[in-house]
């Protein structure tokens, strides 16, 4: 029970990256959540909530909670041990994988999930002494492949104006049930509202956003590359291009356009399963517009020729002129960037491209089950799931049990928990300062840091804390640094702090390393309170007060030299609201793209688009005759942030949805239990018959098959993780990604 007068506390929602402001009641014994509502004062969300926020609770309040240290037994069970013994252990064992075999064979995934970024930047604090080079997270089984065309052409990944543009599109998306961007429901209904604006959804699958289009193009599945290459050949055989425009803004057009007239459009039409008119007509419309943006997501992300796909969207928009203005696209200004299309060279074993410092998520279990000497032998987890998120569970499971040592840094025993040597119980993100990058608005961009909801309780600790251990374990902080910093805070203050900092790491630059950890210990015990766990920021917004100081003084903030970046630090860790960091013009995003011209010729790509012609696409056999779209959004999914099955207020075994005459062929009735089965194993499913789903293809929600107990305490599984079905060799040839939107299935009737 709540108070009706308890205080409203200042919070955000964490179960998807938009992070809308929340408010929240909490129960009088001041444990749990009672009562939700928008926070009008959030500069993003306005308010603004889906239906997910209500249950937030069921993230804080769970049976399943860690609170202590564990260590796997012989027989595969887990034993309670201390802190102190725990960290010992780790230490020593990493270390000796560092020093028998080089700390390049340490493996770092995750970091955060869709609230919290700050793990990740604590990492670095034992991931330096340990010599640990590579790394990924889940952001390289979706977004590699559009962050990379994207940085060729762009310099950065571009965010669409959606509330502005006169086009919108949504391609492979569906914000409905994913939003992406603010205020995603509200943005749509206006959309669909406006007779001068028209929204366009390119999917298979008549989507609830579908449902308010002015124009659905139900693609045949996997086949948006060919869709989108006749799309672009119209644009160019017809002349539709925006000459005057790309004269003065970008270069290549002769490349790209020689390669599109010869492209049969009749053809893409009929591989992508929709008519020639349709498709020319789109293009037409397109470049008829006034402003156009668009955006793409899993559904041509996780699929065949995705990165030719992330191409050709932006030939789309670019060669019609579409970039740089209100209501087309912009690159955000960003106080980190998590977008990075930067190439690494590549990973120890497979040889795979790494893009923005992350190995594609589809090689990491190829770099450990192998005898190749670099292989990975150890792996350092945290705020992640591996082994249900990412493809083939049982090849994840099986790599995780072949390494020499293996730690988990979780809120709760995921399935990636009970196969590591050791688990860490973390603070909640409702008991420490947390926040994320994932901010890309424009012209102002803001930057939420959330004041903890509650103390922690005794046992878990903050992520910053473990890995400061570790690296105190494994004598990579110097003797006595530590106070001697404390002390010039309470003697120097925030200034002499600074220049204590500044010549310490001038003297020592392995310093940096552990920097993190040091900041969380020192400046984070003279912070508000409770927001000791967000003193990595400090260092995130001197470099950013040093790279963008005009934009950073246009919001209003004040600051003689360095005393800038304090100050706005000071801002987001006393904003409970969250803080405008970044005022810009429209002339700042073209001042990003390198040299101001956009570059539209990838030859590597363009010679795909030039064999898409001769390309006999036939992604399902005799054999599985399906292509299973394995992990979709719905109303109360959100990827395994939540694991009570309780949260869910419909659908709650995540049913198999299947076009009805599909089902009818296969005599699947509504509620009757089908088996689907891939190259990767096999399933039993609820079926629910669903009209909105294209002939061929079915659909299995994500983040479902979870373990969590039951009221004895009995671990019960809730419907099918998705992942059991996949295989990591069905990814992008130039990044990676998995196709996980069409994998072939065969589905039988079970009696
Ligand atoms: N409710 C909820 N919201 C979430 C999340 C969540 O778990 N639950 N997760 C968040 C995360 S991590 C992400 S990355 C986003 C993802 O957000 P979305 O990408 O919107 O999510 P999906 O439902 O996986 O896929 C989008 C659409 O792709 C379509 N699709 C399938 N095959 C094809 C195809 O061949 N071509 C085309 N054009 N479309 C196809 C599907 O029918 C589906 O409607 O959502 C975020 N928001
Ligand atoms: N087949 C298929 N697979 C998919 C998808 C799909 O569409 N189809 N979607 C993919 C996508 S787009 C994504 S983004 C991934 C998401 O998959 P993951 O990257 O695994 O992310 P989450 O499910 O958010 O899991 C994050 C973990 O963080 C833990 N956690 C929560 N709070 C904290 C905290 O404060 N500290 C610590 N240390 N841990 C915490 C949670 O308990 C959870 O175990 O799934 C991917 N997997
Ligand atoms: S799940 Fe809904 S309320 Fe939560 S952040 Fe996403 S859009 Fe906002
Ligand atoms: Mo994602």
């Amino acid at each position: 029970m709540t108070a009706d007068n308890a205080e409203w506390k200042t919070t955000a929602c964490v179960l998807c990256s938009l992070n809308c402001g929340v408010k929240v009641q909490l129960t009088e014994d001041g444990r749990s959540i009672a009562r939700t509502r928008g926070d009008e004062a959030h500069p993003g969300s306005r308010g603004y909530l889906c239906n997910k926020a209500s249950r937030l609770n069921y993230y804080q309040n769970r049976a399943d909670r860690l609170m202590s240290p564990m260590r796997r037994c012989a027989d595969g069970s887990y034993e309670p041990i201390d802190w102190d013994t725990a960290i010992a252990e780790i230490a020593e064992k990493l270390a000796a994988v560092r020093d028998t075999h080089g700390g390049d064979k340490i493996f770092y995934y995750g970091g955060g999930g869709q609230g919290n970024h700050l793990p990740g930047a604590y990492s670095r604090t034992s991931m330096q002494p340990l010599g640990m080079q590579y790394r990924s997270n889940a952001l390289a089984q979706e977004k590699t492949g559009e962050f990379w065309v994207a940085q060729r052409m762009l310099g950065g990944w571009a965010h669409g104006d959606f509330d502005h543009a006169q086009v919108v599109i949504f391609l492979g998306k569906n914000p409905w049930q994913s939003h992406g961007f603010s205020r995603a429901r509200i943005s749509i209904r206006e959309m669909a509202k406006d007779p001068e604006r028209t929204l366009i959804v390119i999917d298979p699958k008549r989507t609830e956003t579908a449902d308010l289009a002015d124009i659905h193009l139900a693609v045949t599945p996997a086949r948006d590359a060919w869709l989108l290459a006749g799309m672009v050949a119209t644009l160019v055989q017809e002349d539709l291009v925006n000459r005057t425009w790309l004269a003065e803004h970008a270069a290549g057009l002769d490349a790209v356009a020689g390669v599109f007239l010869d492209v049969d459009i009749a053809d893409c039409a009929d591989k992508s399963g929709l008519e020639e008119a349709t498709v020319r007509s789109t293009a037409r419309l397109i470049a008829r517009a006034d402003s156009v943006a668009v955006l793409e997501d899993l559904g041509v992300q996780m699929n065949r020729h995705s990165t030719l796909v992330s191409y050709l969207q932006r030939l789309l928009w670019l060669l019609t002129g579409n970039f740089g203005r209100p209501g087309t696209h912009y690159t955000a200004n960003g106080l980190g960037n998590l977008a990075s299309g930067d190439e690494n060279g590549v990973s120890p074993v497979a040889g795979a491209r790494i893009i923005g410092g992350l190995v594609p998520c589809n090689v990491i279990t190829s770099e450990v089950l192998t005898d190749h000497p670099n292989r990975y032998r150890a792996m350092f987890i945290e705020s992640g799931n591996p082994v249900h998120s990412l493809a083939d569970s049982s090849r994840w499971r099986e790599a995780l049990r072949a390494l020499e040592v293996s730690v988990v840094i979780d809120v709760a025993m995921t399935e990636t928990a009970r196969q590591a040597d050791y688990v860490l119980p973390a603070t909640t993100q409702y008991e420490k300062a947390e926040a994320t990058f994932f901010n890309f608005e424009f012209p102002d961009n803001y930057f939420h840091v959330r004041q903890p909801l509650f103390e922690p309780p005794e046992g878990p600790l903050d992520e910053a804390e473990i890995h400061m251990r570790i690296a105190e374990a494994l004598g990579a902080v110097p003797e006595g640094l530590e106070q001697e910093l404390i002390d010039v805070l309470a003697t120097a203050g925030r200034e002499g702090f600074r220049e204590a900092v500044f010549t310490k790491l001038a003297e020592d630059p392995a310093l940096l390393g552990i920097a993190p950890g040091l900041l969380y210990r020192t400046l984070g015990t003279v912070l508000p309170a409770g927001m000791r766990n967000a003193a990595t920021l400090w260092a995130v917004c001197h470099q950013y007060a040093m790279s963008s100081r005009a934009a950073l003084l246009a919001t209003g903030l004040e600051g003689e030299g360095m005393d800038l970046g304090d100050a706005l630090f000071d801002a987001l860790v006393s904003e409970p609201s969250g803080v405008i960091f970044s005022r810009e013009q429209w002339s700042d995003v073209w001042a990003r793209v390198p040299g101001g011209t956009v570059q539209l010729e990838l030859p590597d790509l363009l010679a795909d688009v030039a064999q898409l012609n001769t390309e006999s696409p036939e992604e399902t056999t005799a054999e599985f005759p399906f292509l299973l779209s394995a992990g979709e959004r719905r109303s109360f999914t959100a990827n395994t942030i939540i694991r009570n099955p309780e949260w869910r207020r419909k659908d709650a075994q995540g049913a198999l949805f299947i076009n009805p005459d599909d089902a009818a062929r296969l005599n699947l009735g509504e509620g009757s239990t089908a088996r689907i089965s891939t190259r990767a194993g096999a399933q039993d499913v609820l079926v629910a018959l669903n009209d909105r789903m294209h002939k061929g293809h079915v659909s299995l929600p994500n983040g479902m098959g979870l373990d969590y107990p039951d009221a004895e305490g009995v671990l019960k599984k809730t419907g099918t993780s998705p992942n059991e079905l996949t295989s990591s060799e069905l990814r992008d040839e130039y990044v990676g990604t998995p196709w996980h939107k069409s994998v072939p299935a065969r589905i039988e009737a079970v009696d």
